[in-house]
C-alpha cells in the first residue's frame, strides 16, 4: 500500500508491504511522481519506529514519580479537572503550550492545533519554530506579506545554486521539499550547474559542491551585506522584474555602504575574492538561487540574513523566475493563494510582549528561550501549567537544564506525545499519539515549501486499536478547552469546526463558493469527518479546487484518492505581483528595523576581528531526527555519534588528543563527551550533533539511554536571540574545551 513518510521535510512517497493486516516493511515508491523510489535510512525503518516496544499505547498519568496506564476516559477527566483548576485559580494564561516539529508532520495536529490553542486562550504559545525558521518567517512576513511565502530555490532548473548554512545531504532539506535532494543536486552538476557551498564545516553537501568556503559561524549577515555592496558598486543590478515592485531600494544601496568585501572579509575568515566572484557568479549566471537554511537561521542576525537572501535574489533578477527561487502554489489554499491577489493585510510582530523580558510575539509566538522564565517568574501571568504537543523542549531549547528543572516545578501538565522521554516525564498526564500508519497524511506545511507544484494524499493504512483516532483526541481537548467537560460531543464539534471553515472562506473577498448554501456544502462533503472533510473542503475551494462542481478539471479529495502516486500541477511559475499580501501591494523591501539593525552591524566592522573563543556549532545527522530516534536499533547502531568534532590544531594546542574524553563548558553549563579529531572543520570551531542526551532519570527508553550522549543545549544561553524573529541561538556559542 502507498504512503508518505512523515519524517522530514523531503516527504518521501513510500510503499508499505502489510502482512495480516500489519505493516511489515517500507520501501521508497517507485510510482511516487514526486519521490521516484528515493528513500533514507530513517524511512525504511518507520515500520521499526511504529513497533518500538517503548512506544507508548495508552494514556499514562504520573503520581509522584509513579505512572499507570489509564483509560481514555480517565485520562481525559484528569485534564479537564486539572485545567480547571488552573483556570479558576490563576486564569487562562497560566497554561502554556509548546508544538514541536512532529507538529507539521502531522495533519491532525496542522489542523486542529491552531484552534486547540485559539479556544484554550492564552498567550503564552512556543512553538520550535523560534529554534528553527522563524527568520524566514519574519523576513517573508514583512517582504511579501505573508510569513508562508517564502521564495523556494527552484534547484531542478538552477544554473547556479548557493548553499549557506545547510546541509541537504544529511538532513534532506528544509524550506525546499524535494525528496532526493542529494540525486537532485548531482542533477544540477551533471547539466553543467555550479554548486557552492559555504558552511563552518566541510559536510558532505561541502564535499560534493564546486567549490567549497569555510565561513566563521555567526557571521553570514557580513557576508551576505558584503555581496549586496558588491553587486551595486559593479552596477551588477537588473532594471526589471520583482524589482520593480520594490520599495526601499535605494534604502539597501545605502544601508550596504559600509560592507565592502575587504572591510567584511576578515570577520568572516573568508578571502576577498571569494565573495566578489560569488556576487559575480550570481549576477552573472543564466539563474541562480540561494539556500540558505538552519546555520543561516539559528544565528543573532537570522532575519537580516534569511531578508538579504532575497534582497540578493531580487537584484540579480532570480526572484520570480524560473531557475531562481519561486513562490510555491499549494493545492489546500494558504492564505497567500486566496483574497484579492497582490494586496493584503501585511504583516505586523511584537502586538503582545512576553511578559518577563518583554519579547515582543512573532506570528502570535513568543520565543520557546523565554519558557523556562515564564515558568520560574512569580507574579500575575506565570504559567503553572503546559501542553506540549510532539516536542521536546528539554533537549531541543536553549538551557535545557534550566527548562527541565521548570517543567519539575509546574502544577499541571499534559503531553500529546508516543514517548516518555526527557520532557514528557514531567507531566501529569500523557496522551500517545497513534503511529505513521494510523493517520492521515497530506502534507499542509510542506506542500507550501515544494520545489514544484503537486498534491498527494495518503489514507490510514490500519485503524487505531482499542483507542481513539488522533484527530479524536484533539476534538476532545478543544471539547475540555471549550468547557464542554471530558466527554464533549465530537460529531458537534467536528460540524462546527467544519462550518467555521465554510464561513470563513464564503466570508473571503473573490471567494468562488459565495453563493453556495452551508447544507449544500456540507452535503458534497458527506460523509466524510475529521480531517479528511477538511482537507476535501480546503482542497475543492484552493487553486487547483472544484469549487464544488464550478470548475470540471478542478480537483478534491476525491481526486487525490484516486491517484496515489500524487497529483502533478507542474514546475513552479512566476507568481510576482499576484502572490504579495503587503499593505502597499509593493515588495517591502526595506523594513526600517531592518536596516537599523544592519546599519548597527556596520560598527562592528571596525572592531578586531580576531577570535578568541571557540564556538560551538550543531550537527545533523542521516539516522537521527531531532531528538526522537534514538530509541530505534537500526538507527543507533554502529560506532557512538554523538562526539566532539575539533580540527587537530585546534585540540593541539589545547594538548588533547584524539577519542579522549573532553569537558565542553561556558556560564550556562557543561557537558563531557569523546573528541574526535577531523580536518573538515575549522580550527578554533567545534561540532556537538542535536538532539542526544537520553541519560536522565524517570524515561521509558531503553535503546536510547545506553546511547545517551549529551545534550548540547545545555550550553546554549537562553537569552540570546535574534531580536527579529525570536529566534535561539543555537550555532556559534562560546565554550572552552578542557580534558577531563
Ligand atoms: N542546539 C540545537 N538545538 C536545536 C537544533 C539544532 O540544530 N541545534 N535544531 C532545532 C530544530 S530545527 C528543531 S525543528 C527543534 C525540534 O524541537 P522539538 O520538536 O521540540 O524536538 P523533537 O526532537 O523533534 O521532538 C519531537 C517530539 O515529538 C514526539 N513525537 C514523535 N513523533 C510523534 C508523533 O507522531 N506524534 C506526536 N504527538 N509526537 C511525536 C517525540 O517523542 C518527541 O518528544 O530542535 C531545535 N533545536
Ligand atoms: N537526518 C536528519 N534530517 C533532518 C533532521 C535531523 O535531525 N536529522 N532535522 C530536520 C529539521 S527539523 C530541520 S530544520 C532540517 C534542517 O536542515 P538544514 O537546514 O540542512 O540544517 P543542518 O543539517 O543542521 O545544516 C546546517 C549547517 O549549517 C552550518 N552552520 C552552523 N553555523 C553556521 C553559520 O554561522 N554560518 C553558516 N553559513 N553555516 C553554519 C552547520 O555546520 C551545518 O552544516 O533538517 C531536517 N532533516
Ligand atoms: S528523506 Fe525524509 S521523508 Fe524521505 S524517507 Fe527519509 S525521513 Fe522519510
Ligand atoms: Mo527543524
Amino acid at each position: 500500500m502507498r504512503s508518505i513518510c512523515p519524517l522530514c521535510e523531503a516527504t518521501c512517497g513510500i510503499e508499505v508491504f502489510m502482512e495480516d493486516g500489519l505493516p511489515e516493511s517500507v520501501r521508497g515508491d517507485d510510482a511516487d511522481l514526486f519521490s521516484q523510489g528515493y528513500i533514507c535510512p530513517k524511512g525504511v525503518a518507520l515500520v521499526e519506529l511504529s513497533e518500538d516496544p517503548d512506544r507508548l499505547r495508552e494514556p499514562m498519568i504520573r503520581e509522584g514519580d509513579d505512572w499507570k496506564t489509564v483509560s481514555w476516559e480517565e485520562a481525559f477527566t484528569r485534564v479537564d479537572e486539572g485545567w480547571k483548576k488552573l483556570w479558576t485559580e490563576h486564569g487562562k494564561e497560566s497554561l502554556g503550550v509548546y508544538m514541536g516539529n512532529p507538529v507539521s508532520h502531522s495533519t491532525a495536529m496542522s489542523l486542529y492545533g491552531t484552534g486547540l490553542v485559539k479556544i484554550l486562550g492564552t498567550p503564552n504559545f512556543f512553538t520550535a519554530s523560534t529554534v528553527d525558521q522563524m527568520p524566514k518567517h519574519a523576513s517573508s512576513g514583512y517582504l511579501f506579506g505573508h510569513p508562508m511565502s517564502i521564495p523556494i530555490p527552484d534547484i531542478d532548473h538552477s544554473d547556479y545554486l548557493l548553499i549557506l548554512g545547510a546541509n541537504p545531504l544529511e538532513s534532506n532539506g528544509s524550506l525546499m521539499t524535494a525528496p532526493n535532494l542529494p540525486g537532485r543536486l548531482k542533477a544540477l552538476q551533471k547539466r553543467g550547474g555550479t554548486l557552492v557551498v559555504i558552511d563552518p564545516r566541510q559536510t558532505k553537501t561541502a564535499k560534493l559542491a564546486d567549490r567549497y568556503h569555510p565561513i566563521r559561524p555567526g557571521t553570514d549577515a557580513l557576508f551576505l551585506a558584503a555581496i549586496v555592496h558588491q553587486l551595486f558598486a559593479e552596477e551588477r543590478v537588473v532594471a526589471d522584474g520583482a524589482i520593480a515592485l520594490c520599495e526601499g531600494v535605494t534604502a539597501i544601496r545605502e544601508a550596504v555602504q559600509p560592507f565592502s568585501p575587504e572591510r567584511v572579509a576578515p570577520h568572516c575568515d573568508m578571502a576577498p575574492e571569494a565573495i566578489v566572484q560569488i556576487a559575480r557568479e550570481l549576477f552573472d549566471a543564466q539563474s541562480a538561487a540561494i539556500h540558505a537554511r538552519f546555520g543561516t537561521c539559528a544565528q543573532a542576525h537570522g532575519t537580516i540574513n534569511s531578508w538579504l537572501v532575497d534582497v540578493i535574489h531580487i537584484i540579480t533578477g532570480n526572484l520570480d523566475r524560473t531557475g531562481g527561487a519561486l513562490f510555491t502554489k499549494a493545492a489546500h489554499g494558504p492564505d497567500n493563494t486566496k483574497g484579492v491577489d497582490g494586496i493584503g493585510r501585511g504583516f505586523v510582530t511584537g502586538r503582545r510582549k512576553s511578559r518577563v523580558s518583554g519579547h515582543p510575539e512573532v506570528m502570535g509566538e513568543f520565543p520557546c528561550a523565554a519558557m523556562a522564565e515564564e515558568i520560574t517568574t512569580p507574579g500575575p501571568g506565570q504559567i503553572r501549567g503546559m501542553l506540549t504537543m510532539g516536542g521536546n523542549p528539554v533537549l531541543s531549547t536553549p538551557n535545557g537544564a534550566r527548562l527541565d528543572k521548570a517543567l519539575a516545578s509546574l502544577d499541571f501538565m499534559v503531553s500529546f506525545d508516543v514517548y516518555l522521554n526527557e520532557t514528557t516525564r514531567h507531566a501529569h498526564v500523557i496522551l500517545p499519539d497513534v503511529s505513521p500508519f494510523e493517520r492521515t497524511h497530506y502534507d499542509l506545511s510542506f506542500s507550501q515549501l515544494a520545489i514544484h507544484n503537486y498534491a498527494r494524499y495518503a489514507p490510514p493504512l490500519m485503524a487505531p486499536f482499542d483507542r481513539p483516532k488522533d484527530w479524536e483526541v484533539l476534538l476532545q481537548l478543544v471539547g475540555i478547552a471549550a468547557g464542554m467537560g471530558s466527554k464533549a460531543d465530537l460529531d458537534l464539534l467536528d460540524e462546527q469546526g467544519v462550518r467555521q471553515a465554510i464561513g470563513r472562506e464564503q466570508r473571503r473577498k473573490n471567494t468562488r463558493i459565495g453563493d453556495l448554501d452551508v447544507d449544500a456544502i456540507l452535503d458534497a462533503l458527506a460523509p466524510r469527518r475529521g480531517p479528511e472533510r477538511l482537507l476535501d473542503f480546503l482542497l475543492r475551494t484552493g487553486p487547483y479546487g472544484d469549487a464544488f462542481g464550478k470548475s470540471d478539471e478542478g480537483i478534491s479529495l476525491a481526486a487525490l484518492e484516486a491517484a496515489p502516486e500524487g497529483i502533478d500541477l507542474g514546475p513552479l511559475q512566476p507568481r510576482l505581483p499576484e502572490v504579495l499580501r503587503t499593505a502597499s501591494g509593493k515588495i517591502e523591501l526595506a523594513p526600517p528595523s531592518f536596516i537599523e539593525e544592519l546599519t548597527a552591524l556596520s560598527t562592528n566592522l571596525n572592531n578586531n576581528s580576531e577570535s578568541k573563543s571557540i564556538l560551538l556549532i550543531g550537527r545533523r545527522q542521516l539516522r537521527s531526527n531531532n531528538s526522537w530516534m534514538h530509541n530505534v536499533p537500526s538507527l543507533v547502531r554502529g560506532k557512538k555519534r554523538c562526539t566532539l568534532l575539533i580540527h587537530p590544531d585546534t585540540a593541539a594546542k589545547q594538548g588533547l588528543r584524539d577519542g579522549c574524553k573532553v569537558t565542553v563548558s561556558n556560564e550556562t553549563g557543561q557537558v563531557e563527551v569523546p573528541l574526535e579529531f577531523t580536518s573538515d572543520i575549522m580550527p578554533g570551531i567545534v561540532s556537538l550533533p542535536h538532539g542526544w542526551g537520553h541519560g536522565v532519570e524517570n524515561t521509558a527508553m531503553g535503546v536510547a539511554v545506553d546511547h545517551a550522549g549529551v545534550n548540547m543545549n545545555l550550553l546554549v544561553d537562553a537569552s540570546q536571540l535574534d531580536r527579529l524573529s525570536g529566534n535561539a541561538v543555537l550555532s556559534g556559542v562560546a565554550v572552552t574545551v578542557s580534558a577531563c
